[in-house]
């Protein structure tokens, strides 16, 4: 692929953004938005917090009660989800109209392909416009990541934040991952960095530490998701843009090392795709129809096995439990030894 440059846009702070605009009393407070907090007694959990709030140490996904007790004196709005839907069409609107290449991730992020623009310097003009645009249309503030790929884009917004732009050059890319922890990379968590601390014996592992594992080191440590984090302490993301109307299917596949017939070894491999396929329809929103899973045995010779509903779902431990289904009856049907599985979700139109 040669030289692109991608621009990851995300609203700040969306939810409790909007809630600001629409209640200009709470400007300047701290606010969060979630479940009802009912005194610190409440179940459930904060949807985001604005910036304000944030200080005090409130942050998606936290129990509403900790919130609570962390800053009572916060204004607590419940989730107005249709509210924020309009929202972000007409967000999703203002992008759309500068170039049709945009992959919306969820409500408030969405990634532009803009490589037509030419060159970093126009692709950041391109980013204050459209924050522009969005702040007079729309009262409220975005982000922008711009990079030769999704995945430095993606990191390059979260460095921008709040209310910033961070234009990442293909020079410059390597030297900007070396410095960031790996926590910067997307699907490194807290126990994948406490990993990664025991292995280099570190207190902090930066970016730059991370290259020295060799591809077998990370294998051993992660699995599969192993030679993802070896790709992308390098900057290797290749993954195009893709608009909802190119989406067909999604799928994950998995070529083993060695051939093997250990369901032990397979049934593991086999449940991270499912999973990693049901986050992404979750995360673009979508419903399935068919599940297809493929078996690649001994000698390359590979078959697929189908199961089609008789109506769009959304209904995800059915995805999971019938894809294994299919793969059980490959192995009972096929003695050989496998070399790849695969699970494939076609999406309902
Ligand atoms: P994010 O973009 O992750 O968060 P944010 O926009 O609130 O804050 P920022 O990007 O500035 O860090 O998510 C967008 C919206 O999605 C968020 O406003 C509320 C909702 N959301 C949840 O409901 N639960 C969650 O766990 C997360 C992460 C987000
Ligand atoms: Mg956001």
């Amino acid at each position: 692929m040669g030289d692109r440059i991608i621009l990851l846009l995300d609203m700040d702070a969306f939810f409790a953004m909007i809630e600001e605009r629409e209640n200009l009393q709470f400007q300047g407070k701290p606010v969060v938005v979630g479940a009802d907090p009912k005194e610190g007694k409440g179940r459930g959990v904060v949807s985001t917090a604005n910036y304000e709030a944030r200080k005090y140490g409130i942050h998606s996904a936290m129990p509403i009660s900790e919130a609570w007790r962390l800053c009572p004196k916060a204004v607590f709005l419940p989730v107005q989800g249709e509210l924020y839907s309009q929202v972000s069409e007409n967000i999703m609107e203002i992008l759309r109209a500068c170039t049709p290449l945009v992959e919306q991730v969820s409500l408030d992020e969405a990634y532009l392909d803009i490589s037509f623009i030419g060159s970093f310097e126009k692709a950041r003009e391109l980013a204050e416009k459209l924050r522009k645009e969005i702040f007079t249309k729309e009262k409220l503030i975005a982000s922008c990541g711009v990079a030769s790929n999704k995945m430095v884009a993606k990191i390059a917004c979260e460095k921008a934040k709040p209310n910033g732009i961070l234009a990442v050059k293909p020079k410059e890319t390597q030297a900007f991952l070396d410095s960031l922890s790996v926590r910067a990379i997307p699907g490194i968590g807290p126990k994948a960095e406490e990993k990664l601390k025991k292995f280099f014996g570190m207190q902090q592992v930066l970016i730059k530490k991370l290259k020295e594992a060799s591809k077998q080191d990370l294998h051993t440590l992660f699995g599969v998701m192993g030679d993802e984090i070896y790709k992308k302490a390098r900057a290797r993301d290749d993954s195009p843009v893709v608009t909802k109307e190119e989406i067909k299917s999604i799928g994950k596949e998995h070529t083993f090392e060695k051939d093997t017939r250990d369901g032990e070894e397979i049934f593991p491999v086999f449940r991270k795709l499912a999973s990693e396929v049901v986050s992404e329809l979750r995360k673009g929103g979508f419903s399935f129809k068919t599940i297809t899973v493929v078996c690649r045995f001994q000698g390359f010779e590979t078959h697929t096995k189908s199961k089609s509903l008789k109506g769009p779902s959304q209904d995800w431990k059915l995805l999971q439990k019938e894809a294994n289904l299919l793969l059980l009856r490959f192995l009972v049907e096929n003695p050989k030894q496998v070399r790849l599985v695969g699970i494939r979700a076609s999406l309902a139109p």
